[in-house]
């Protein structure tokens, strides 16, 4: 693959931007013409994933009739989390909650479940494909994450969002994260998920907020999320290869 597909790929994340109605938000046409938030498309990334991405550009995933939504979404990976900071928020109902979206942002902002419910919402039913060979369909609502981005307005340098969770899935103090690229991040379908068959979403499903990034692995939905860091690397977080998972030897892109 030789550089020709990122041109395309920049086309691409200019009508991302356009398409999230980032567009209309102050300074966002300043972003757009930032050279290091377009850069993004120019990372050094592996073989597999410039094909993917160039192929596949800013699709969306397949979405279906509500009449499909899994009996039950099937948990995974931490169902229960028991880290002092989770157990005390969650005994209280969640009320003391705050998502935070911090990093290169020219603006840090904090939202309360019931301020983010009052935010711009998308609801999509999606398939979510874990690794381990099953599926389930489910219904999400949330925030747009372009949307928040847009609030907080990114500052020149920034290249990748990392999702710090409150959970400890190995049980070594360590804490789950993931990582994704802005094109990603600002993908349509990407939301700050709060509800789930229209309903909280239950703690095993990731309360109060996770992510759903449908083009991505069951592993690259962040569940519990605390803070929404923006950044230009993600080698200093964990063991440097962006995820949970990923530090592991699964795949950074996880792409579906
Ligand atoms: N914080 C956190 N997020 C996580 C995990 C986890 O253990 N902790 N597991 C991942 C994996 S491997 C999968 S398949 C999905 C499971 O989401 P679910 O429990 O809603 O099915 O969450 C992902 N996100
Ligand atoms: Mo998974």
């Amino acid at each position: 693959m030789n550089d020709a597909v990122v041109p395309s790929r920049r086309r691409l994340l200019r009508a991302a931007i356009a398409g999230t109605g980032m567009g209309l938000l102050a300074g966002c046409d300043a972003l757009s013409r930032n050279a290091a938030f377009v850069d993004v498309l120019s990372l050094a990334e592996p073989l597999s994933q410039r094909v993917q991405r160039g192929l596949s550009g800013q699709r969306l995933a397949a979405e279906f009739p509500e009449s499909m939504i899994s009996p039950v979404f099937r948990p995974n990976g931490s169902i229960d989390p028991r880290t002092p900071e989770y157990l005390a928020l969650k005994a209280e109902g969640f009320r003391n909650y705050r998502l935070q979206v911090a990093g290169l942002v020219e603006r840090p902002l904090e939202f309360s479940l019931d301020a983010l419910r009052a935010l711009p919402t998308r609801t999509q039913v999606t398939r979510h494909d874990c690794v381990e060979g099953w599926s389930v369909i489910g219904k999400w609502s949330g925030v747009p994450l372009a949307h928040l981005l847009g609030l907080a307005r990114l500052k020149p340098g920034a290249r990748y969002v990392v999702f710090h969770c409150f959970d400890d899935l190995t049980g070594d103090g360590s804490r789950y994260y993931e990582s994704v690229d802005l094109l990603d991040a600002f993908h349509p379908q990407t939301i700050v998920a709060h509800s789930l068959n229209g309903a909280p979403l239950p703690v095993a499903n990731g309360a109060p907020v996770r992510l759903r990034i449908e083009r991505k692995l069951g592993y690259k939905q962040p569940k519990y999320v605390r803070l929404i860091e923006v950044v230009d690397g993600y080698r200093r977080f964990g063991g440097g290869q962006g995820g949970y998972w990923e530090d592991l030897g699964y795949d950074w892109y996880g792409g579906i």
